[in-house]
């Protein structure tokens, strides 16, 4: 532990410090938040049933959801599909993690995926400690492409906090197709598409302070060290440009007009500890010039670090690619309103939100006006201060984690209680169980916003179900909005950790229930086949030898695998390839070899391959593990491992 040169964090001096003081005490003094949270639990909410029923959020056995929910997993590392109101949980989409069920992560056409987009030192680092991909990851922020101000159903996008990755998720057979590790930058944590007019770029934060070369040559010396802001080209999934910072980035977002993006930095001290990194009373905001960045790249501005092009918008370089807005206290959540016009950031140890209006950034880039003149509003909403979402009717919810509540504010009455006329802002208080994070509305992060639904993502269950050991689930809510009354329709645990989510209208997705059998997923294997003479699109039952490789060609028609038997020699490389000739909805198969760590998924029309040793000779079963007809046990074969000669 390095020596904070400050006196060492401890309650008494958080308890003792102004403004944020109580906020930290409940922070970090545990039996503080316990006993805040007792208060709240005590007033037992109304069943949800018939909450449900009066508020006309009932969703029937058979009936359709009206809205997508697209949802994060964090340390789980897979994204996550709800339906709203009913909260049912449709699939999970792996992307971070390895999935048994799907076979990502065991599969050829996901490793290449999980892969591909690796540093070369970090494949180094992965293979010297046995893996060829992370095995891990930490996805907090999945939010869709959009097209002028609105989801437009191509993409989701995501970021990976442990492993600085970012993903893509086709939004069309609803599987990930390009994960990038970014270079330089660390700890990728905020990201938001571009708004308008359309999504050519994915910005994303890094979180985490480094030497601006991390080659070991600097290591405990805070003031060398820098933080990298990165910008994706979204249909490339490569890094257009990175700005290095002051100070480091927590959560991003952009406006409405393709101008600017924001992030908030919760460690403008650049400190190394808590109690350093909680010392100043303001940080900031980083606002970012897309035009002048873009122009400073186009003019040769920049230094080449591991192939990206870097700009310095630090703090007093004097150019146009940043400014710092002062913002209270170690913010955090970062959201811009569907009026175009207000961006809010949560205050998290102040108990307010600022409020910016960007239509006055120009005069503070252009005329260097006072950077606090665009903060037209601080309301005091509460206790922790995290997210803001809005109901495209002007109002705002921000989540408050310590008070465990949410505020429902006007933006406007802020505005005006900033210019000293005598409103409250604030129109409604709820509680919710317990320590919310994030929180979401109807198409809250679009122009066509609506506040129809409310949903908290609570950190905290504790006494909410029955007792299932020392880890807990998550808790999530959902209100359903008439006006200023919020309802609770549903409570319902989560596994870890729903950061965030995003709430779509289906009229905006369109997945397919069927894989196009030319679809790019399967490239590889297509060419391959092709060299080998089969036809993927027929039916399949060839083996065919390479040498000591050994690729088997089958296909899958329920209840039967084209090849009831393969015969391969002992420390043969065997790549099986499967093709689903089905093409009925619903009808997926798998393909497990037992006692031989691979498994996978092939749903209709399409093709999947995985690749082992046959190290071990004896007689092995391979099976179908998506249940497909009522001869599903029965659909399966033999592979036969002929013993080396000795
Ligand atoms: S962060 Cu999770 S509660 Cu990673 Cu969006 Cu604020
Ligand atoms: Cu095919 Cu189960
Ligand atoms: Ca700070």
């Amino acid at each position: 532990m390095s020596e904070g040169k400050k006196m060492p964090i401890s309650r008494r001096n958080l308890l003792g410090a102004t403004a944020g003081g109580a906020a930290l005490a409940g922070a970090f003094g545990s039996r503080a938040l316990l006993t805040g949270s007792a208060v709240v639990g005590a007033a037992t909410l109304a069943g949800t049933t018939s909450a449900r029923a009066a508020t006309g959020a009932e969703v029937g056995p058979g009936q359709l959801d009206e809205y997508y929910g697209f949802w994060s997993s964090g340390q789980c590392g897979e994204m996550r599909i709800l339906g709203i109101p009913s909260m049912r949980e449709l699939m999970r989409i792996p992307v971070f993690n390895t999935c048994s069920a799907t076979g990502w992560g065991i599969t050829n056409e996901s490793k290449k995926i999980l892969t591909e987009g690796l540093l070369p030192e970090t494949k180094e680092y992965l293979a010297a400690n046995g893996h060829e991909f992370p095995p891990n990851g930490d996805l907090h922020h999945p939010h869709m492409s959009f097209t002028e101000g609105t989801y437009d159903g191509r993409f989701m996008f995501m970021n990976d906090k442990a492993n600085t990755r970012v993903a893509r998720v086709r939004c069309d057979v609803m599987k990930c197709d390009k994960i990038i590790e970014i270079p330089n930058a660390k700890a990728i944590h905020g990201l938001r598409p571009q708004r308008w007019p359309r999504t050519n770029y994915v910005f994303c934060n890094g979180e985490d302070e480094v030497p601006m070369i991390n080659d070991g040559k600097i290591l405990d010396e805070p003031e060398k060290y820098v933080n990298f802001y990165t910008a994706v080209d979204a249909d490339e999934m490569k890094v257009a440009w990175q700005v290095m910072v002051s100070g480091n980035l927590d959560n991003t977002d952009c406006d409405y007009e393709g101008k600017y993006a924001f992030s908030t930095s919760y460690n403008s001290e650049m400190g190394m500890n808590l109690a350093d990194m909680t010392e100043y009373d303001m940080d900031h905001v980083v606002v970012f010039n897309i035009a002048e960045i873009e122009k400073g790249i186009e003019n040769g501005d920049f230094q080449e670090l591991n192939g990206v092009k870097v700009l310095d918008g630090r703090k007093g370089q004097n150019k146009k690619y940043t400014r710092y807005i002062p913002i209270p206290n170690n913010p955090h959540g970062c959201n811009m309103a569907p009026d175009k016009i207000h961006l809010c950031i949560a205050g998290k140890l102040s108990p307010t939100v600022s409020v910016i209006d960007v239509r006055k950034l120009d005069a503070v880039f252009n005329e260097d006006a006072d950077p606090r003149s665009v903060v037209v509003a601080e309301p005091e909403l509460g206790l922790g201060p995290l997210h803001t979402c809005f109901d495209g009717e002007g109002n705002a919810f921000t989540t408050l984690f310590l008070d465990s509540q949410v505020v429902k504010w006007n933006i406007e009455k802020a505005v005006q209680l900033f210019n000293g006329e005598d409103v409250d802002p604030i129109i409604t208080k709820q509680d919710v169980h317990y320590q919310p994070g994030h929180n979401s509305t109807v198409m809250g992060e679009t122009l066509e916003a609506s506040g129809k639904y409310y949903l908290s993502m609570n950190k905290f269950s504790k006494d909410r179900f029955l007792n299932v050991g020392p880890l807990k689930p998550e808790n999530e809510q959902l209100f359903a909005i008439d006006g200023d009354k919020m309802t609770l329709i549903h409570e319902g645990p989560t596994f870890a950790e729903p950061h965030d989510a995003i709430i779509v209208d289906p009229s905006k997705v369109k997945p397919v229930s069927v894989w196009d059998r030319n679809d790019r997923m399967w490239a590889d294997a297509r060419k391959q086949a092709e060299a080998d003479g089969i036809d993927l699109d027929d039916w399949q039952d060839t083996v065919i030898r390479d040498g000591k490789k050994v690729r088997v060609y089958m296909s899958s028609n329920a209840p039967q695998f084209s090849l009831e038997s393969f015969t391969v020699q002992q420390d043969d490389e065997v790549t099986v390839y499967v093709t689903n000739l089905d093409d009925i909805d619903d009808l997926t198969h798998g393909f497990t070899m037992g006692n031989h760590a691979v498994a996978m998924e092939v749903a209709p029309q399409a093709t999947s391959s995985v690749t082992f040793i046959a190290s071990r000779p004896g007689v092995y079963w391979y099976y179908c593990q998506w249940f497909c007809h009522a001869l599903h046990m029965e659909m399966r074969g033999r592979m036969f491992v002929e013993p080396k000669a000795s």
